[in-house]
């Protein structure tokens, strides 16, 4: 087996060492107060909570394991993380949880930033123990690779004033889509808070969804972390539970994102981007108009693929419109069953976690302008 190196900068340079997620013991979460946000009010989950059922678990890990070894076969190593009970309480001094939720989706924990691998505050409760799952990796990768920097984000508090408790009250989407258009949200600013896929990798910058799961205290947090980088904050009205950036904007290779054509950047943001000659195409629609039962993410899952290098890119089997749209622009597609996965935290990207891809940390961004900065561009 080869000894680790950790070093990833991006989402699109040639993966070589990826963390894939497991499904056992996933547990839909009881309500909390930034939880209700994630159920919307038709879903099949509102009011349910507990393990999930043994069936679902197992074809969700078929598809895992099978994304696991179609890596594999490509010279890809894998590892997977090690299942905790998730089905425990969680209690700290400062609140109780009656359960957990999984490690399906390490894309949401682990922030990999060149050698170092960040675990995320997490901003939902039932999330705070889930680092643990990937702990026996880490202590593996601090043995083999002496320049690997394992770290861990303030851990929050998650008291209530971390939330506008009643935040998610029968409200009706219009009124969410106001809310998150005006950068109201469930987060308050109490803390520094984010989950690691809100945090887009791009080189030298790095753009950070402000939404329901990170704050504006986090990025400033990612910002004094990464002094050598540039972090940005950026929005995508049209989205009424913006949860992580990886369904909304994607890069697909040096110089293109795609980007959801329901949740836009605004136009004020979009300026860094044409400033580096970058282009920003509109995602193809999801060829599903409803998520699976007991799903937590949209039918935007379509768009949350997994690039392997400049050329090749591996999308959800039965996503014919994404399959077409990146065959259209020259990318060798690999098609990949994966909607028994989605449950369980979501699809291909959320499903991995970097430890390797090939490449250094290159400015694609040279030309700042304002629009984005956290800091004010000089
Ligand atoms: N973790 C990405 C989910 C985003 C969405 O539900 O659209």
């Amino acid at each position: 087996m080869t000894k680790t190196v950790v070093n990833s900068w991006n989402d699109f340079d040639p993966l070589r060492h990826v963390i894939v997620g497991r499904a056992d013991f996933t547990c839909i979460p009881p309500t909390e107060p930034a939880t209700e946000a994630k159920i919307p009010e038709d879903s099949d989950m509102r009011g349910m909570w507990g393990p999930r059922p043994l069936d679902t678990v197992e074809k969700a890990n078929q598809q895992l394991d099978a994304l696991a070894s179609l890596l594999e076969d490509r010279g890809i190593r894998v590892d997977r993380p090690t299942p905790i009970q998730w089905n425990q309480a969680v209690i700290t001094p400062d609140f109780t949880n009656r359960s957990m939720f999984g490690c399906m989706p390490p894309r949401d924990v682990l922030l990999t930033v060149g050698k170092e691998i960040l675990s995320a505050p997490m901003s939902f409760r039932c999330r705070f123990w889930e680092y643990l799952a990937y702990h026996p990796l880490m202590q593996r990768y601090f043995d083999e690779d002496p320049a690997f920097r394992w770290e861990q984000a303030p851990r929050p508090r998650l008291t209530n004033a971390s939330y506008q408790v009643g935040y998610f009250d029968e409200i009706t989407i219009e009124e969410r889509l106001n809310r998150t258009a005006a950068l109201d949200f469930v987060t308050t600013e109490e803390e520094p808070l984010f989950d690691a896929a809100d945090v887009l990798r791009i080189g030298r910058d790095l753009f950070c969804q402000h939404g329901l799961t990170t704050n504006r205290r986090g990025m400033e947090w990612l910002q004094r972390h990464y002094p050598d980088h540039r972090v940005h904050a950026v929005n995508f009205p049209g989205d009424p539970y913006p949860i992580h950036i990886d369904a909304t904007f994607v890069p697909l290779r040096p110089g293109l994102i795609m980007n959801n054509p329901n949740r836009r950047l605004p136009e004020e943001q979009r300026k860094i981007f044409f400033a580096n000659d970058w282009e920003i195409i509109d995602a193809a629609q999801p060829a599903h108009d409803a998520p699976p039962p007991l799903c937590y993410s949209s039918v935007w899952l379509s768009m949350n693929v997994l690039i392997l290098d400049h050329k090749t890119v591996i999308a959800e089997a039965s996503e014919v419109h994404q399959l077409e749209q990146l065959d259209q622009l020259g990318f060798e597609v690999l098609p990949v069953p994966f909607r028994d996965a989605y449950p369980f935290g979501g699809g291909l990207h959320c499903a991995t976690g970097d430890i390797f891809r090939e490449g250094r940390c290159e400015d694609y961004f040279p030309v700042q302008v304002p629009g984005t900065r956290i800091r004010p561009v000089s």
